[in-house]
């Protein structure tokens, strides 16, 4: 467990890989230094390290400098027999070493996986300076720590079966840049920029949602490192979206608050974010999310389903799936024709399972609207949040780069220009939400667009000292 590298898969007893893991930690800590949270590397932060895989227990708290944080590499224990649950090779023993016939997709799998967890680091590095509590800011720094664990998990799988193709792959997780011309991210999210805090509430509502069913699907892998490491991960994804849900929904409640005095003006009046607002910002990300399932129909999908590479959310748990061979069945979507209108696709489901991933993903979504929906309620405001329809904004699949409104309706590409701003943020809305950010660095300050917590982290109170400065900044 001790060593440079906190552990549970023995580093000390493989010099190769040790050696390999020590070569690339400066780099990974110079990569932190250059795009991890800017201006509060020497601070101490109150966060909690992944030090074990006990149920409870696994994680330590305390006050530390990003920089030292230990980020490790812990899977979960090995499942005694383990057998591949679904695809092809069903009921035969899963596979502790890579085929060679499926490396090519299970090294893309994984270098796809493990870019999007430096990416969001890099997505957020601003925002520590317009952080409304310091709350919120370990908050912040607590998820930009852990997606550095992330990229650790998916680097160790890289190294370590892999081989040199695996230590390339890892140089090159450190070069990439969100937003870069030349060198950006993976997949389109990881490229937009997260530039205030009702950004960052949807980016990790939504964008980490999809981590939470991406991780799922892989944690049902027959490449038994890969289940492990991914089912370690999502013990930690769980705060990721408690942050998200739980920002929005102290927006929601601090808007109903301050309108209470003023129901018919304008929200921006008493410095409050409009709830038109924050629905614009739902729209934006979770289609930039629904995105990232990739196309209806995908034969990369029906190959890494056969392969038995990665299954569909709960592919193992009793109850949910009677048939795991997927060989039957279709899924029907709605494609639109080129004469306009649509017809009827049935998708073999084995193609489809991007979109079945889908479906439970946008399940859960729709519970964390009703949940936002009743703090409205309870608020006393009669206006609604919703999801929008799967056609709209969307740069992937079927309906990509086509004027659908968020009821899913097409329209005229002109009448779809001139009513955007009314679905979409606009230069004025973040203009307007820009402003409302101000950085709060006393214990127990909350800036004025957000309520403070219920409750505090790992017990403490509401107005504990998260964050310690080591200079005034
Ligand atoms: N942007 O056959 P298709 C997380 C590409 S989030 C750009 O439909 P496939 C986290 C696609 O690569 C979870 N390109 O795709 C959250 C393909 O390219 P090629 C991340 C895209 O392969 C918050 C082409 O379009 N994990 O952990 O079936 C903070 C055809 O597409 C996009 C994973 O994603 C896009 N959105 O599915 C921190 C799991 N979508 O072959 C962390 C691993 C598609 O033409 N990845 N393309 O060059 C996968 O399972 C799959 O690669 C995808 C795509 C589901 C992403
Ligand atoms: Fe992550
Ligand atoms: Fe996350």
């Amino acid at each position: 467990m001790s060593g440079k590298i906190p552990n549970n898969v023995d580093l000390s007893s493989d010099r190769k890989l040790q050696r390999a893991l020590e070569s690339w930690l400066p780099k990974y800590l110079d990569w932190w230094k250059e795009m991890g949270p800017e201006g509060f590397q020497e601070d101490q932060i109150y966060l909690r390290t992944a030090v074990s895989v006990e149920t409870d227990g696994w994680a330590h708290f305390d006050h530390v400098k990003m920089p030292e944080y230990r980020w490790g590499i812990f899977l979960t224990p090995n499942e005694k027999e383990r057998t591949i649950g679904f695809g092809d090779d069903m009921g035969k023993p899963v596979w502790n070493e890579v085929p060679g016939d499926v490396r090519k997709e299970l090294r893309r799998l994984i270098v796809t996986q493990a870019d999007t967890e430096p990416a969001s680091v890099e997505q957020q590095r601003l925002l520590g300076q317009t952080a409304p509590s310091l709350y919120d800011m370990r908050n912040l720094f607590q998820v930009n720590v852990e997606e550095g664990r992330h990229l650790w998990a998916m680097v160790y799988l890289l190294m370590q079966y892999f081989g040199r193709d695996g230590r390339e792959e890892a140089e090159d997780l450190l070069l990439r840049r969100s937003g870069n011309e030349d060198s950006p991210r993976i997949l389109e999210t990881f490229n937009q920029p997260i530039e205030d805090w009702l950004s960052f509430f949807c980016f990790t509502t939504f964008t980490d949602r999809d981590g939470k069913y991406q991780l799922g699907a892989l944690a049902e892998s027959a490449f038994d490192p890969l289940a492990r490491s991914t089912r370690f991960m999502l013990t930690e994804e769980a705060h990721h979206l408690f942050v998200g849900e739980k920002g929005i929904a102290r927006v929601i409640r601090r808007t109903a608050d301050l309108m209470k005095n003023a129901p018919e003006g304008d929200p921006r009046e008493v410095g409050a974010i409009p709830l038109q607002i924050v629905q614009k910002w739902v729209n934006f990300w979770y289609t930039s999310s629904l995105d990232l399932f990739g196309s209806e129909d995908s034969s990369n999908s029906a190959t890494f389903f056969a392969s038995g590479l990665k299954g569909r959310w709960a592919e193992g748990k009793e109850g949910v799936y009677d048939d795991h061979k997927a060989l039957e069945g279709t899924y029907r979507v709605e494609v639109p024709k080129e004469e306009g209108g649509f017809e009827d696709r049935d998708i073999p489901l084995r193609r489809a399972m991007n979109l079945v991933l889908r479906d439970s993903y946008v399940d859960d979504c729709k519970k964390v609207m009703q949940r936002w929906n009743r703090e409205l309620e309870k608020s006393g405001l009669s206006e609604r949040l919703y999801l929008p329809s799967d056609r709209f904004a969307r740069s992937q699949g079927l309906y990509a780069g086509m004027p659908f409104d968020p009821q899913g309706n097409l329209l005229k590409r002109d009448e779809f220009e001139a009513k955007k701003a009314q679905w979409l943020p606009t230069p004025e809305d973040r203009e307007y939400v820009k402003s409302c950010m101000v950085q709060c660095k006393e214990p127990g300050e909350y800036a004025n667009w957000i309520a403070p917590p219920k409750k505090g982290i790992n017990g403490q109170a509401v107005d504990f000292e998260y964050v310690k400065f080591t200079r005034p900044n």
